[in-house]
This record gives C-alpha cells, sequence and structure tokens, in this order.
C-alpha cells in the first residue's frame, strides 16, 4: 500500500540546477576571483557528482591535481560552498525560481488524499527551506512543515546520491519500509540511490537529464503534466502521455509485482 511521496529537490521539484546552482557557483567563483566558469557542458558533466562541495573537489582535482591536494583546500572549499549558498539562497528568495509544472497540484492532492511526504535531497538544508518558502509559503501559501514529515538533506548523511542513505535516513524517521513509498527522481545518480535502497521510483526528468540513459522504474516522464500540457513518457512499461494524480500513482504502485519492471521487464498491460 502507498503510505509516502519521497521527493528529491533539484531538477524534481523545480530547475534549480540551471536557474539556480549554476549561476550561483559561477558567482561565487567570480567573488573569490577565481578564473573558473562552469557553461552548462561543463556543468552537465559534474552532475554526476552530486553534493555541491563534492563537485568542486572534483573539479579542482581534476584541473589543478597539485593544488587541489594542498593544505587549506577543504577550509577554501567550504567557504567558496558557503558563499554560493548564500547567493543561491537569494535568487530563490527574490522568486527566480519556480515548481516545475504539476508539483504544487500534487504535493496537494498527495496531503488531501492522507499521503505522507518526505524530502530526500543532496543539497544543503538552507536550499531546500529557501525553495520552499520562496515557492509555497507566503502569506497565504502552505507551511512547508504542514507539508513534509521529514526533510533529509545534504549532510544529514556522510555518503550522498547514488548510496541510498539518504533514503535510508528518510525511512527511518518516517518509520516506513521502502515498498510504501514511492520516490520521485529526475537524474541518474537519484534513481540509483533511491533502487538501492528498494524504493518504487517514478522519474520525472528534467532539462540536464531529459536525454540521460536511466534504468528502468516504474514510470520515465517527462514531467508529471497539467491539463494544459501532459507528461509524456512511459509509465508501467507502455508508452503513456497524461497528468499524473494520486489515483494513478497508487494503481502504479499497487499493481504486483512492480519490481520486475524496475528490473527492465515490462509488465504486460493491466
Ligand atoms: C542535486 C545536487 C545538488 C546541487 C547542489 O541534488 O547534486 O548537490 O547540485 O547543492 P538532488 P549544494 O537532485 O538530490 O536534490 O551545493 O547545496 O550541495
Ligand atoms: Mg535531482
Amino acid at each position: 500500500m502507498l503510505r509516502a511521496l519521497l521527493w528529491d529537490v533539484d531538477g524534481t521539484l523545480a530547475e534549480t540546477e540551471e536557474q539556480g546552482h549554476r549561476i550561483a557557483f559561477n558567482e561565487a567563483f567570480a567573488a573569490a576571483r577565481l578564473p573558473w566558469h562552469w557553461d552548462p557542458t561543463v556543468y552537465r558533466g559534474l552532475l554526476a557528482i552530486t553534493g555541491g562541495k563534492e563537485r568542486l573537489r572534483a573539479w579542482w582535482q581534476q584541473i589543478d591535481p597539485a593544488g587541489a591536494a594542498a593544505p587549506g583546500v577543504t577550509h577554501r572549499i567550504a567557504l567558496l560552498h558557503a558563499d554560493k549558498t548564500r547567493r543561491y539562497v537569494a535568487r530563490v528568495a527574490a522568486g527566480r525560481i519556480g515548481l516545475r509544472p504539476g508539483v504544487q497540484r500534487l504535493l496537494l492532492q498527495a496531503r488531501a488524499a492522507g499521503l505522507r511526504q518526505a524530502i530526500a535531497t543532496t543539497t544543503t538544508a538552507d536550499n531546500v527551506e529557501a525553495l520552499l518558502a520562496a515557492t509555497l509559503g507566503g502569506p497565504d501559501g502552505l507551511s512547508p512543515a504542514g507539508l513534509f514529515d521529514c526533510i533529509g538533506a545534504g549532510d544529514v548523511v556522510a555518503h550522498k546520491k547514488p548510496a541510498p542513505d539518504v533514503y535510508q535516513w528518510v525511512l527511518q524517521r518516517l518509520g516506513l519500509q521502502a515498498d510504501e513509498c514511492l520516490a520521485i527522481e529526475d537524474s541518474a545518480p537519484g534513481v540509483a540511490a533511491a533502487l538501492a535502497a528498494g524504493l518504487p521510483v517514478l522519474v520525472t526528468r528534467s532539462a540536464y537529464t531529459a536525454g540521460d540513459a536511466l534504468p528502468p522504474v516504474l514510470a520515465d516522464l517527462d514531467g508529471l503534466g497539467e491539463a494544459s500540457a501532459p507528461a509524456r513518457g512511459c509509465w508501467a512499461g507502455q508508452a503513456w502521455q497524461g497528468v499524473v494524480d494520486i489515483e494513478q500513482l497508487r494503481a502504479l504502485h499497487a499493481r504486483p509485482p512492480w519490481h520486475p519492471l524496475q528490473r527492465g521487464r515490462a509488465l504486460p498491460p493491466a
């Protein structure tokens, strides 16, 4: 039985990578007088490394292995990343990043249907709070605390996605088994983390992951869809187009066995 939706953040709730993180990294590089710039092509490659501090270290090692091994690098990365986080939070707080189509609708439907909801992300907790406050909060808005039972973010676990740790951390706090939940993800590291935690997965591909090779999952779509712009993709092994709602998610999740589908053997039509 489906009891909870576990949401990824970057790329899933919002197109934060291109509209927020990449720009904030580049602004932090300029402010630190570093001759670094991550254009979209470079950044796409760097997204294989999850976590901003980890991404910075990998980049440093790539372009300057000796410098990256020097004393004090961890501290410099921490300072650079803290500045990047401040800049990202400011962009989000200024309303420059909105939720992806269908996200707010599905969050509200899930709450009305009595499903529990949680966040499982590699991004910094401050970034998540800023995004939720800017997009859902406000005088007439939703309280993120009222929507999410648990927020697993950033350094709450030692090993970020594709390790399953953040999903396991969230499952433990929710007191739920993996097969009582559905993870909503957009990227290869995120899908790998969710599958490694034993979760059924729905993918809503984002701008940076639209063409990526991903393992088979319950549904692999280009978004959640709205009536004016339905989502397209693969649903339970079949070509599909429509608007993702809670009843469909319950049916998808309840359709036994979903494990073979995620191992790549498509089920026959229902
Ligand atoms: C995606 C990420 C994040 C952000 C950067 O996370 O890899 O690391 O790119 O965030 P997810 P920080 O899709 O799991 O939300 O700089 O705060 O680490
Ligand atoms: Mg993501």
